[in-house]
């Protein structure tokens, strides 16, 4: 058996293929020290560029060949290296050993991903999350390939080609970019009704996430952890974000795509930068083999989840991210994941989405990546050693040495040898399988509807707010009145109200039907219920000339205090001067950014106050209010909330004294966003 591995082996074996350039000397591949590297070599002053120019041909021939195909879906992604640690042994259910080993800790690769734009598209758009992780364990990397939502649009993986194409940019005029609100989407969605759990999702909060540290992720499909004893239990897999799960509103997540389309990974590499290490608790849910049959609905069904109160996770341990790539290419776009990278003790299920995508990951590596040789890089090599007799192939780095290259053989004693069971060899679960070849779907796989309303009912009355909304701006895009009308007859079957507010919205016919019977809900799955905390919150501090300096800036440190991080936003930058000597450092101007991008609003104003600071400073309070930030003001900045007449809803403070200001603030900040606005 392989060495255990620590959270430093990963970054150690990396280091062997990390290049520094800066102060070094120019050359080519070669070697070879270049003397010019602004001329290209000619034939006179004015003449022809010579062909045995070879450090001008080598620089653009590599140029040339710099761009590898994008992913066909989660082109957009960004990644950061961090570690696992185990809470408890799983002893009990699994063999794997770094769910064992409470003293080890595993290096982890993270890739958080958008799903349907292209790799140049903006962040914060309505989309499923991919939520990707390589663990370099010493038994081999498994990878746990997830997203941030549960369940999947369709059943079977033969179908997932036509989910793409109908999700993707129309291909008579690739449009729209990285969105879904179109006749394509929507067409396929109708037709296929099995994706009526998914769209739910898709269209609720959870597909607009505030930041990638704030939401969860799930395996999606069934595995199965299988113990030393050779015992199975079925298990789902999650992660659950340590600062909660929290989402923007839809008007800012589009704006936001246009004042900071990098959104996302700038949240996620500055938080890193800064310390502020995303955490996610690592939970599983556990299933013994003969509960299998226990539930109105079928395990294998990747449209269904199991219901948290019925089926409790178990929270086994915690993912830090704590470190930023060196070079995004090499690391994030290099990666290469795969749910069939397993470890003994984590095996599949029969999940037809499951077994479908364990075909499809290494089939786009070898196009992506241009070869069979990409274990090979650095970011997808296992931390322990490996052998085999695979040989050959584009990029080739290993020099295998000697002349065997097949089993069995005697030349080399037969080795590389395959490992028993007891020595940490893989073996497959050995299920009992038997049936026809049939090309067909499980009558337990038919009912489409009742988990989509059990998410319908499990939300509390902002969130199907903006459920009706999402529906609404979606279809509202769709041009084809035959596909919107059938797209409001098919969320019927899920809640009357629900598709009753859309027709209404989009000026379709009211729809036909009963609606849904189902009554049960789920509050694990409404993010009402999630953690609230201020940590990392961005706070706008709205600032001019002359402002109370002592009480401010003693509030901002207070702020501080407590994790959030004020940035002050003023008419130019450089200092802005405060009474008692105060002096601050502005961070953005109006210019440079927007409200959009802060999380609360914190108003300070100042005694020097033009027409321009005022209109500027009444568009982000306004903005701000609308998107039911938090808005606090103080001394001079008062004005402007009393101004809009907002002040005494909730999450606005106004009051000069400072205890009272930070403690309301706070308080305000945590509660995230502030939807009683809604009603007044
Ligand atoms: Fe994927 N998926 N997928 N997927 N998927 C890919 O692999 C595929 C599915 C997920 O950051 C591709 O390397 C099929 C479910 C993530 O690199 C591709 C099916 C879930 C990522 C592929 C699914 C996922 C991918 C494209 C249906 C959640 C990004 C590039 C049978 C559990 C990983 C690549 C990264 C990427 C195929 C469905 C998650 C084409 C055929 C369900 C997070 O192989």
């Amino acid at each position: 058996m392989s060495k255990k591995v620590n959270e430093q082996s990963k970054h150690d074996q990396l280091d062997q293929y990390r290049v520094e350039d800066e102060g070094k000397t120019l050359t080519t591949n070669q070697g070879v020290k270049v003397s010019e590297d602004e001329f290209s070599l000619k034939a006179g002053e004015r003449g022809p560029t010579l062909m045995e120019d070879f450090h001008f041909r080598e620089k653009m021939t590599h140029f040339d060949h710099e761009r590898i195909p994008e992913r066909i879906v989660h082109a957009r992604g960004f990644a950061a290296h961090g570690e696992f640690e185990l809470y408890e042994s799983m002893e009990k259910y699994t063999k794997a050993k770094f769910l064992q080993d409470t003293s080890v800790k595993t290096p982890v690769f993270v890739r958080f991903s958008t799903v349907a734009g292209s790799r140049g598209s903006a962040e914060t758009v309505r989309d499923a999350r991919g939520f990707a992780t390589k663990f370099y364990t010493e038994e081999g990397n498994y990878d746990l390939v997830g997203n941030n939502i549960p369940v999947f649009f369709i059943q079977d993986a033969i179908k997932f080609p036509d989910l793409v194409h109908a999700l993707k940019p129309e291909p008579h005029n690739e449009m729209p970019q990285a969105a879904s609100a179109h006749d394509t989407f929507w067409d396929f969605i109708a037709n296929n009704q099995e994706s009526a759990h998914m769209v739910m999702w898709a269209m609720s909060d959870r597909a607009i996430p505030r930041s990638l540290r704030m939401m969860e992720g799930f395996g999606v499909h069934t595995f199965r952890f299988v113990n030393e004893e050779g015992k199975a239990h079925f298990v789902k897999f999650h992660w659950k974000p340590v600062l909660g799960t929290h989402s923007l509103v839809w008007d800012e997540a589009q704006k936001i795509n246009g004042k900071d389309p990098d959104f996302h990974r700038r949240d996620l590499w500055e938080s890193i930068e800064n310390g502020d290490y995303p955490e996610y608790e690592f939970g599983v849910q556990l299933l013994a083999e003969e509960d299998e049959f226990k539930f109105d609905f079928d395990i294998l069904d990747p449209t269904k989840l199991w219901p948290e109160e019925d089926v409790p996770v178990k929270i086994i341990g915690k993912l830090t991210l704590n470190r930023n790539v060196d070079n995004v290419f090499a690391e994030t776009e290099q990666v290469a994941f795969h749910p069939g990278h397993v470890v003994p003790g984590i095996d599949f299920s029969n999940d037809p989405l499951l077994q479908g995508r364990l075909f499809s990951y290494t089939d786009t590596q070898l196009i992506r990546l241009g070869g069979p040789n990409f274990h090979e890089l650095p970011i997808n090599r296992p931390v322990c050693p490996f052998h085999n007799n695979q040989r050959d192939g584009y990029g080739r780095q290993t020099i295998n040495k000697g002349p065997v290259s097949y089993h069995k053989n005697s030349l080399a004693s037969n080795t590389p040898r395959p490992a028993s069971e007891a020595e940490g060899g893989y073996v497959h679960y050995q299920e009992k399988v038997e049936g026809r070849k049939v090309r067909t779907r499980s009558e337990s796989f038919k009912d489409h509807f009742s988990q989509a309303t059990l998410f319908w009912n499990s939300m509390s009355k902002p969130e199907k707010d903006h459920i009706k909304q999402a529906f609404s701006f979606e279809l509202g895009k769709v041009k084809s009145e035959d596909v919107r009308q059938q797209v409001i007859n098919m969320f019927a079957n899920v809640n009357m109200e629900l598709a009753e507010a859309v027709a209404e919205a989009i000026g379709a016919d009211k729809p036909s039907g009963s609606g849904s019977s189902v009554t049960k809900s789920s509050p694990a799955l409404s993010q009402e219920n999630t953690v609230k905390k201020p940590a990392t919150r961005k706070v706008g501090v709205i600032i001019s000339k002359d402002f109370q300096g002592k009480e401010v800036a003693s509030i901002l440190e207070s702020l501080k205090g407590q994790g959030m991080q004020p940035e002050l936003i003023s008419a130019k930058l450089g200092k802005v001067k405060g009474s008692g000597g105060v002096e601050l450092d502005v961070d953005h101007t109006f210019l440079t950014c927007d409200s959009v991008l802060f999380d609360a609003l914190y108003v300070v104003g100042g005694k020097e106050v033009d027409r321009k600071f005022d209109r500027e400073t009444t568009y982000f309070v306004e903005e701000a209010y609308d998107h039911f930030k938090p808005i606090g003001a103080t001394h001079d900045g008062k004005q402007w909330l009393e101004k809009l007449e907002v002040s005494g809803a909730l999450g606005v403070v106004l009051t000069d004294e400072v205890d009272q200001f930070v403690s309301g603030f706070v308080d305000a900040v945590s509660g995230h966003r502030h939807w009683e606005r809604e009603e007044i």
